[in-house]
């Protein structure tokens, strides 16, 4: 008999020290006289991964077993960040690993700082899939994440003379420890090529083949009860080189075409919103769609020969349209390789794939050339017709004589150069189709899909979003946890409605001390690093005012500059009045080809500049913009804020999970009545937040009466005044025409109604600095805010897809 024997890990502190130190010998390849902190940290690393094997392996052993049905979520995006920290948190070896690094004479927290975060997404999208990722682990949802394993991450930015510089983010430069190389799932991915018809059989042959190679990462779930896949694919080239060419001695040209194929998985597109139309984004979408497919197949198939089965064993999510090719991409792989009758197909894909829709922005709507997906995929063009060939005869028999009707919902748009509505695909074959809050989900169903939801009602459904409470107040607020552990106990991490049991504790006395203390600690922490980063030093006893997300018109950063730029005019006009201190706090952003949203970075530099060097200001206002946003700086800003900045138009910010985070960590929001602010209004309290602005109806409302942001100007002098003095130069002594872009699109258009909602704003940021004046009042309200965060675990919204979109049973209660 064959014995297999491997050493059973311990978790103390010994065990650990010699892990640590077995990992630079063995596996790092250096001893204790030459390693480098960098050495000590990969050492630490391999340490902690290897801790979480075993429940690696059971938990793909328990699934495989127990022939569950497994949930694939496919996502261009997944903006882990760190992973360090959270594995030691997850395996419960925090302090052990701490005392083991300091008895080998290593800082700890240096050697933490020293993780690359994986920036494998460009926002809310690609976080929300990392959240995902950890509560399936978490509860037990069998299945994993597929995605792509860009060598560039999102861009690094640069603050330069107060304007973004993007950099590339070769996340990869010093490796990965985190990752397992699975060159044993490997897949050829098509293109272009031509089809052959032979009877009822199509042929797509002479295609260009790119190999895609698998990449897992395990992500724990919390106290490590079980582990998440995360596979990445990477593209290879099928023959290294180009043979001919080499032979002839072009070594150069051999390995150019060797390049070209490969940069399919080279770099993530940093717009999180505007359609690119760029061929190689479409190559990424079927890249990584094919390989997850393929993959999903063959295990399909390793355990059971009948696609009866399929939809019992597989579900599919499609996180927004960018996977949508996976429907005419599984449809392929039934009829044209598994053989399968193309009604039976269909009806499997409709049992099997679900869609999840994050933006209601037209321009964000994915739509792609007929012509360029007809020569990169022209099978998939074939199937796309086909699909809609009968699809519009169903519409047609159902609504006869409603040719407009046809016209909308058609796959194809007409109109002009036509156009493949990737959107609609993914509501056609998905039997759920999602919004991400509940009033993006009513507006979805009456807006972008209003012929659809007439047509499949049953299909549509919510799920609000929803966010890990381990990374985002377990790991991100020490201070913060630890209060609340010694309070209520530390089950809130996997059931956060028991955050509830807070409530009472909003008024006692020791409590709230100590919740105060926790803040300031948090405050004074991004204090230094405000003046590490910047250069400015901030008062950690101001009231720290913070809006960090994607720099995007319809967020309305614009919209804060205002309330910063009359609040600075109006100290200077009464310098002794008792103004409370505020720290305005920004950071996020843009891509790199949005002009406006790049001069909003240039107009906060300027106006921090101005701010900030006024020494009739003081400590009374500062202005920060913190550079590179990314998500292990989000987890320092978010527990230092006091007030949160979610001031988008109403109805158009699909929910917002930033908006969570901050309630979460005992910041107050100000708010509009858009996205998820709204379910955090009524989960905290009404008389918890500060709502202000025009409501999605009264938005319509006032667009429908013909708009006119100049009345706004004309009838509100601090208004005026702080336009003017950013279209005077007043911020931009050199370049006075600066920002005349910026004030022009005010007056003229303004279609996001920055002048329609600023005397509210200005007025409801006023009741703020009173309640900041009663450090007690203001504690009681943001205890209430942690209190009232149960429902925002992300937890509970995978439970949700599980038992109503997925159909599957959660393993642990
Ligand atoms: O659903 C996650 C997240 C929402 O919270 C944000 O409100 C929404 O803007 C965001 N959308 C994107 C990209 N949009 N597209 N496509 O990140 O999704």
């Amino acid at each position: 008999p064959v014995t297999f024997e491997y050493d059973h890990l311990d978790n103390d502190v010994d065990a650990l020290r010699k892990s640590i130190t077995n990992q630079l010998i063995y596996t790092v390849g250096r001893d204790q006289r030459s390693a480098n902190s960098a050495d000590w940290f990969f050492a630490l690393f391999h340490a902690v991964r290897d801790r979480m094997m075993h429940r690696w392996r059971e938990t793909l052993a328990t699934a495989q077993d127990s022939d569950a049905k497994r949930v694939y979520y496919l996502s261009m995006e997944f903006l882990t960040g760190r992973a360090l920290t959270n594995a030691l948190l997850s395996v419960g070896i925090m302090d052990e690993a701490r005392t083991a690094c300091t008895q080998l004479g290593l800082d700890f927290d240096a050697l933490i700082d020293l993780e690359t975060d994986a920036g494998l997404g460009n926002g809310g999208l690609g976080r929300l899939a990392a959240c995902f990722l950890d509560s399936m682990a978490t509860v037990g949802v069998p299945g994993m994440g597929y995605g792509i394993r860009y060598d560039y991450g999102m861009f690094a930015q640069r603050i330069v003379h107060g304007r973004q510089v993007e950099e590339p983010d070769y996340w990869l430069v010093n490796g990965n420890p985190w990752e397992f190389m699975r060159p044993e799932f490997s897949y050829p991915v098509h293109f272009g090529g031509r089809l052959v018809q032979a009877g009822d059989d199509v042929r797509w042959v002479e295609t260009d083949d790119v190999v895609a190679t698998a990449y897992d990462t395990g992500v724990p779930g919390h106290e490590l009860r079980s582990v998440a896949t995360m596979r990445l694919w990477t593209a290879r080239a099928t023959s290294g080189i180009n043979l001919d060419a080499f032979n002839k001695g072009d070594y150069m040209r051999a390995v150019e075409a060797k390049n070209a194929s490969e940069n399919v998985s080279r770099v993530l597109y940093p717009d999180d919103s505007t359609d690119h139309g760029k061929e190689l984004r479409l190559r990424q979408e079927y890249f990584f769609v094919s390989a997850s497919l393929q993959d999903i197949v063959r295990r399909f198939k390793k355990h059971q020969g009948n696609f009866d089965l399929f939809a019992d064993r597989v579900a599919i999510h499609l996180n927004d349209t960018h996977p949508a090719l996976a429907v005419p991409e599984l449809m392929r792989l039934l009829v044209d390789e598994q053989r399968l009758e193309w009604d039976n197909a269909w009806n499997i894909c409709k049992k099997v794939f679900s869609y999840t829709n994050h933006t209601l922005m037209q321009e964000a709507l994915e739509t792609w050339p007929v012509d360029m997906m007809g020569r990169l995929l022209p099978r998939h063009l074939r199937i796309i017709y086909d699909l809609n060939a009968n699809f519009l005869a169903e519409v047609h028999e159902r609504f006869p004589g409603e040719n407009d009707l046809l016209r909308r919902v058609s796959l194809i748009d007409e109109r002009g150069q036509r156009r493949v509505r990737m959107a609609y695909l993914s509501v056609l074959a998905s039997h759920k189709v999602n919004g991400v809050s509940a009033l993006h989900s009513q507006l979805m169903v009456q807006t972008i899909f209003a012929d659809f939801a007439r047509l499949y009602p049953e299909r549509f459904c919510n799920k609000t979003n929803g966010i890990t409470p381990r990374r985002w107040l377990s790991q991100a607020n020490r201070p913060l946890a630890g209060l609340i552990d010694a309070r209520i106990g530390t089950d809130w991490r996997r059931n956060l409605d028991e955050l509830a049991q807070l409530r009472p504790l909003a008024t006692d006395p020791e409590f709230v001390s100590a919740f105060q203390e926790a803040k300031a600690q948090n405050k004074r922490r991004l204090a230094e690093r405000i003046a590490a980063e910047t250069g400015v030093i901030v008062n950690p006893n101001s009231l720290f005012d913070v809006q960090i997300k994607r720099m995007h018109e319809y967020k309305r950063q614009l919209l804060n500059v205002l309330h910063v730029v009359t609040r600075y005019q109006q100290i200077l006009a009464r310098p002794h009045a008792d103004w409370v201190p505020r720290t305005v706090v920004f950071a996020g952003k843009a891509a790199s080809a949005y002009f406006m949203a790049k001069l909003v970075i240039k107009l906060i530099n300027d106006v921090a500049r101005v701010v900030n060097h006024d020494k009739r200001i003081g400590d009374k206002l500062k202005v920060v913009f913190i550079p590179n946003y990314r998500v292990s700086l989000a987890e320092v800003i978010i527990p230092a804020a006091d007030l949160s900045e979610q001031i988008s138009t109403a109805g158009t910010e699909a929910s917002g999970t930033g908006n969570m985070k901050f309630a979460l960590n005992g910041a107050l929001t100000i708010g509009t009545w858009d996205g998820a602010n709204i379910e955090i209004a009524e989960n905290v309290g009404l008389e918890h937040i500060f709502i202000f602005g025009h409501r999605t109806e009264q938005v319509a409302a006032l667009r429908a009466s013909g708009y006119n942001p100049r009345r706004y100007y004309d009838n509100n002098y601090d208004l005026k005044t702080a336009i003017d003095r950013i279209a005077e130069g007043a911020f931009s002594p050199e370049e006075p025409g600066r920002f005349h872009d910026i004030t022009r699109t005010l007056l003229e258009s303004d279609y996001y109604l920055l002048l329609a909602d600023y005397s509210d704003y200005l007025a409801t940021q006023h009741k703020v600095d009173e309640l900041y004046r009663n450090p007690a009042e203001w504690t009681r309200h943001a205890i209430m805010n942690v209190a009232g965060m149960g429902a925002f675990s992300s937890d509970r919204t995978i439970r949700e897809y599980a038992s109503e979109i997925w159909n599957v049973k959660p393993l642990f209660p």
